[in-house]
Order: C-alpha cells, then structure tokens, then sequence
C-alpha cells in the first residue's frame, strides 16, 4: 500500500529513574536513526515521544525517595528529556502524561468506548489492606513463594525460583510497603473484552503481517494461540487519571490504557500549538495514507500489538500500527539491567563521564543492538570499538586525508587528473551504497546497515593506506592530487552515509570539510566537493579512550555488585522465618542427650574434604577431636579457636577421612543455609554439661 507520511513513535518510559543504554539501545537510537533516515530521503515524518507518568513504578520510587508522586515525575521527566536531546534523538514532541491536554484526551477517549458499551464491567475480589484502607497491585503484593518457599517472592514473579506467579498463589500474602497482612474484597473494574477481538487479529496480524520481526511476530502467535482474555483497563490506584464515570471514585484508568493514547495527544499537543508546521493531530492518525510505526522494547509487545490496536479499533477511526519493530535485551556485562538494582550505565552519567561522546555510544549500541536476540553490553567492547573501528577506520582515515590536503594543496581539494585502476575499482564499490543502505534501514536492520557505512570507511582508509599519498608527494604530485581527491570525496560520502547514526560526527566532519549540506540523493557519487573548494578547520573526528576511563567503570560496576549482593543477603535474613516446630518430646530423651561445653584450641580445614573442619578441643577431661561438616560457612577456620562451643558427649566416634569424630559440634542453620557454631554467653568451665 501506498503511503504519504509516517508516524514513529517511540515507547514512553516510565519517569520512575533515569534513562539507560538498554532504553537507548532498544528503542530510542534505532527510532532515531529510522527518522533521520526518512528525513534525509525528503520524506513527511513525525517522531513522537514522551514520559510515562503513571502506573504503580512512579508511586513505589515516590515512597521510596519521601517526596510527592508528583515531584518524582517532574524529576524524572525532566531529566530524561534532557538526557535524549544531548544524545540528539530528534523528536518532534516529548511530552508526558500527567499533563492536562493527556488527561482530558485519555478521559474522553474512555469515555467513547464505555459510552458505546466496548466495555465489560466485571466484579472480582482483590487484596485489600485493611489498615491503609487500599487495593494493592500485583507489584506490592509479596508473600511465601509456593514452589521453591522463599520469603519475599512478588506477586507476579518469585524472584528467586523465577516462577511467574498470581498473587493468589503467595502463601501468607503481605503489604510489601508496611508488611500488613492482606485481606480479600469485592472490586468492579471495567475489562476490554480481547476475546471478542480474536479472530480478527488472527487476520491482521497472523495473515496480514508476516513480515514482521519473527521475534515480534512469534510473541503476537504465541498469545493469540493461548486464547485472550478480557483485560481490566482500570485500577483500584489514588495515581492516575480519574475513571470518568459516575461511582468509580478511588479508581483510575489503568497505565497501559491510558500511556499509548499519549503517543495520540502528544502529537495533538503539537499539532494544536503549530497547526502550519505540523497540520492537523488527525491526518497523523486516521488518514489511511500515514504509516504508523512503534518502536519498543520486547516486554511491550503484546501491548503495542494487541491491546492497543484493539483499543483503537474499538474506538473506530484510527489507523493501525503498519509495523512494530521491537528489540530484545541488553545487558550490562552479562547481568539483567535492572533500575532497582543501580545495574546500569545511566545516560546522564555517561555524559558526564564521556563529555561529548554521544557518538561513540550511539556506534556501539546499534553495532551491538539486540536486533535478533539479548545481547551484552561491555566496556571491554566499548573500548575496543572505539579505538578500533571509530578512532583507527574512520577517523584515522578522515584525519589523514584532510591533514595531507592542508599540508600539500594548502586546504583546498585538488584537482583529480587520469584515474588508475584502482581509483575505478574504489569508486565502483561506491556504487551501489546508496541502494544497499536504503533496503536495511527500509527493513529496520540498522546494524547491518551502520556496519555497510563502516565498511565505507574502511574502504577509504585501505584505500589511502595503499596509496601511500605521504611517499608518492615526493615523485608525483599530480597522482598523489587524484588520490587525495578521491580520498576526500570518500570522506564527503562517509558524512552522508553516517548521518543517520552518528549525526554529531557527521556534522563534524562537514564543517571539516566545508560541506554546507547533506544530499542523501548525492551519496554514492564521488564528485561531491569541487575542486578547489576550501575545507574547514581540521579536528580529531574521534578520540581514543584510555584504559583508566574504562577501569573507572569496571570499578563502579564491582562496587555496585558488591552493595546488592549485601542488600540481598540482609533481606533474605529480614524475610526468613523459622521452620516448622518438631513433633513433642518429652525431657527423658532429651536428658539421653549428653550436651557440654569446650574450648577450640585448634579448628582447620580436613585435607581433601570440601565439607569438613577438624576441632580440637580442650574437653576438661583428657580432650578431643570432633569434626564438623562446615567448612563452607567458615572459609577461615581460626576465627573459631578460643571460642567456647557446645558439643554432644555421648555420640559413638566415627571414622571419617581417617579421622575418628568424637561427638558433634551443635551450630545453628542461619536463614541463608550457612551454620553458625553456637556458643556460650559467659566463660564456663569446660567439660560442664548443658541442660
Ligand atoms: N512505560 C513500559 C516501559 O517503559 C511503558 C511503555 C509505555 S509505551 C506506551 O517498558
Ligand atoms: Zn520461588
């Protein structure tokens, strides 16, 4: 089908922390680089971004950091919107969705549907804490995790088994802010019934959609091949906006109802304010000839795909999303990024620690991006593809050409005369770029298409690498003007060709070149500065990144793995309650039991056994040796001599490893499974019993 405009949008984050490179890798850098590309090719295009204000992960930051839900997202809005323009993604718009013109848009659109009954009302009981007098969220809902029995285990998910979880399944389910016990009550909350939209999705996206990413693709089959359900579109939240129906107080609209309408009246919001620049909101969203296309993150797939596009087909007049190229994962250093965690590199740090970088990581994130499948984010990488491929290709060679043009033809392009062999070879590799790009981007394959760009520059620096134009000055200044020429000309097609990636660079290297503009229509062609044009001043297109910068990071990430693997440990412990009671017994047994008290003289580990220690004890009789399986808990056994312990007199010896164990030392199991050797409050004779 034909089409006059596209739309892109991109996922709205939630305003909840600072934006990461897994954001910027997974949505934002490939949305940018598919709308500069558009715009390079003279196409109509809107970019349309925003904060995701609303939803349960702004309330929990909020309680967490003691301010107002409210100052939170200002916070957050504030910085993240800075945090993408300095790394040049061109939106339009970006705005947020605690703004005024979003509540009434969002309100009135479900006031549309509830009025011409697309919804259902359901009643259902829900956890109430009766206490603060509120429903809770799947999210604030922790308790015992039914399959493995860890403590903490969150309603949705068990952290610890990795079981997905209902939050009816928890065993003693509790508030996860104040710890209350949680009760059961009758709610009404109104359901987009998916069900009735089915089969014609099946139709639309299964028949109709082929070509989209299979991950996308498969993600979509998988659901619908599982049967949708009827999905609540509003919740039992004080955060939000305002059900707008009679008797829905204390509701709001539910957050993935209410965000992707952002993406509509943002763009109302700038239409209205520049009606002659950007025409009307509805062209952009109900004219059959614009083309929408939403770029996400994999986790939002089913909204963007299914849930969205029902709404929007419940409402009737919309245009339908044309493709949604969704991203995997990026981790950090083969760890999950996670905001909670701090296990990530943060923007507005990268800026501060890499002033005037943006390029350098908009290059590796997509070199890297997880078009396919989760891919690892590394700061070896980062180094390497800087100073490898950024600094020693192409600014190597950018460098050179210009630096030679100062030195022999005083800063202007030489004449090119007769071409070799080699120049035509080199110029025939040119040819089709421009048509190789295009099919890449067209298809959002935007590492292969950067990686095509790259190979541009190689070309070029192999190319004056062979020529050896700093040797052929000294016998041929006529030969060593074409090769300069050429190599300049390459330099000229690398600004265009790498606009759309690295956009800082480009605009660098340009005024490098004195290029006024960049004709996407002209790459591919190698007369693009005429001779005798005056290049610019010439600078360093890329900087080496030095080790110490690198160990900085490596640093910072150890020391933040090394605070939550404490933070964890510590709640594990908080969480962990004791085990069951024993069935009875009566004192007779357990006056059997023969309990005493001694000192350790001497505690080490035995010779090839993982599990046990070797004590010797002063036993104030004639003495002992009683060994313990758990060397585990205590990798530095000395710790323990001189401590006074209690052991079991009376146990027959036993022979282990060729030692003979006389008794047992009692130790406590703490909540992390580690044993912690039990001992007395006060010195005591050794040898005295215990009882
Ligand atoms: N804020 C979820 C996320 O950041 C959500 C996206 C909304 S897009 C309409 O993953
Ligand atoms: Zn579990």
């Amino acid at each position: 089908m034909s089409f006059k405009r596209t739309l892109v949008t991109s996922a709205l984050p939630y305003a909840n922390g600072p934006v990461h490179i897994g954001h910027l890798a997974g949505v934002y850098v490939p949305a940018d680089i598919y709308v500069r590309y558009l715009r390079l090719r003279g196409q109509e295009v809107l970019f349309v971004g925003g904060s995701d204000e609303h939803g349960v992960p702004v309330t929990i930051r909020a309680r967490k950091e003691g301010i107002t839900t409210q100052q939170v997202v200002d916070r957050y809005h504030t910085l993240i919107k800075d945090s993408f323009e300095r790394f040049g993604i061109s939106f339009d718009v970006y705005s947020r969705t605690s703004g005024a013109i979003h509540h009434q848009f969002a309100s009135d659109y479900f006031r549309k549907l509830y009025d011409t009954g697309k919804f259902v009302e359901q009643t259902t009981e829900q956890f109430f804490d009766p206490e603060t007098n509120e429903f809770l969220t799947d999210r604030n809902i922790r308790g015992e995790c039914p399959r493995c029995h860890a403590q903490g285990a969150y309603g949705g998910q068990c952290e610890k088994c990795g079981a997905t979880l209902s939050p009816d399944e928890l065993i003693n389910p509790y508030n996860a802010i104040n710890g209350n016990p949680l009760q059961k009550k009758a709610t009404s909350h109104w359901y987009l019934p998916l069900d009735q939209y089915q089969s014609w999705l099946e139709n639309w996206i299964l028949e109709n959609h082929k070509e989209w990413r299979s991950n996308v693709y498969g993600q979509c089959k998988s659901w619908l091949d599982s049967g949708l359900k009827p999905r609540a579109v509003t919740r039992d939240l004080n955060w939000g906006i305002p059900v707008p129906v009679e008797g829905a107080e204390g509701k709001v609209l539910y957050v993935w109802f209410d965000a992707p309408i952002g993406y509509i009246s943002n763009t109302k919001e700038l239409c209205d304010a520049q009606p002659d620049k950007y025409g009307q909101w509805e062209t952009w969203w109900k004219d059959p000839e614009t083309r929408l296309i939403h770029f996400i993150g994999k986790d939002n797939i089913v909204f963007h795909c299914i849930v969205f596009p029902s709404m929007l087909k419940a409402e009737g007049s919309y245009i339908l999303p044309d493709n949604v190229p969704s991203n995997e994962f990026l981790n950090l250093e083969g760890d999950k990024i996670s905001t909670s965690r701090n296990w990530a590199v943060w923007l507005n740090e990268y800026l501060d620690d890499f002033p005037g970088k943006q390029d350098v990581l908009r290059y590796v994130l997509t070199a890297n991006a997880p078009e396919t499948k989760d891919n690892d984010f590394t700061w070896a990488d980062f180094q390497a593809r800087n100073n490898n491929e950024l600094v020693a290709i192409y600014g190597n060679f950018v460098n050179r050409a210009l630096v030679l043009t100062q030195k022999y033809f005083e800063g202007k392009v030489p004449q090119a005369g007769e071409l070799t062999d080699y120049d035509r070879e080199t110029i025939a590799e040119f040819r089709n770029v421009k048509e190789e790009l295009e099919k890449l981007l067209d298809n959002f394959r935007f590492r292969d298409a950067q990686k095509e760009a790259m190979n541009l520059a190689r070309i070029g620096n192999k190319y004056l690498a062979d020529m050896e134009p700093w040797k052929l000055i000294k016998t041929d200044a006529a030969r060593t003007a074409t090769v300069l020429n050429l190599s300049l000309q390459i330099a000229a097609n690398l600004s265009i060709a790498f606009e759309p990636f690295l956009p800082f660079s480009s605009a660098k290297l340009r005024d490098m070149l004195g290029m006024k503009q960049v004709d996407w229509n002209r790459l591919g062609h190698l007369d693009l500065l005429p001779a005798e044009h005056t290049l610019g001043q010439v600078g360093l297109l890329f900087e080496k990144i030095e080790d110490a910068a690198i160990q900085g990071q490596l640093d910072r990430l150890a020391r933040i793995k090394a605070e939550n693997e404490a933070k964890a440990k510590e709640e594990e412990l908080r969480n962990c309650k004791p085990a069951e009671i024993k069935a009875s017994t009566s004192i007779e047994e357990f006056d059997k039991m023969d309990i005493r008290v001694a000192t350790v003289l001497n505690c080490q580990p035995v010779k090839k056994s993982e599990r046990l220690l070797q004590f010797t004890l002063d036993d104030g009789m004639s003495g002992r040796t009683i060994l313990s399986g758990i060397a585990q808990s205590y990798p530095d056994p000395s710790v323990l001599i001189g401590k006074q312990v209690l052991f079991i007199a009376n146990f027959p010896p036993r022979k282990m490893m060729g030692i003979e164990s006389q008794g047992m030392i009692l130790s406590a199991v703490n909540a992390d499974g580690k044993l912690v050797v039990t001992t007395v409050s006060a010195p005591v004779k050794n040898g005295c019993q215990v009882g």
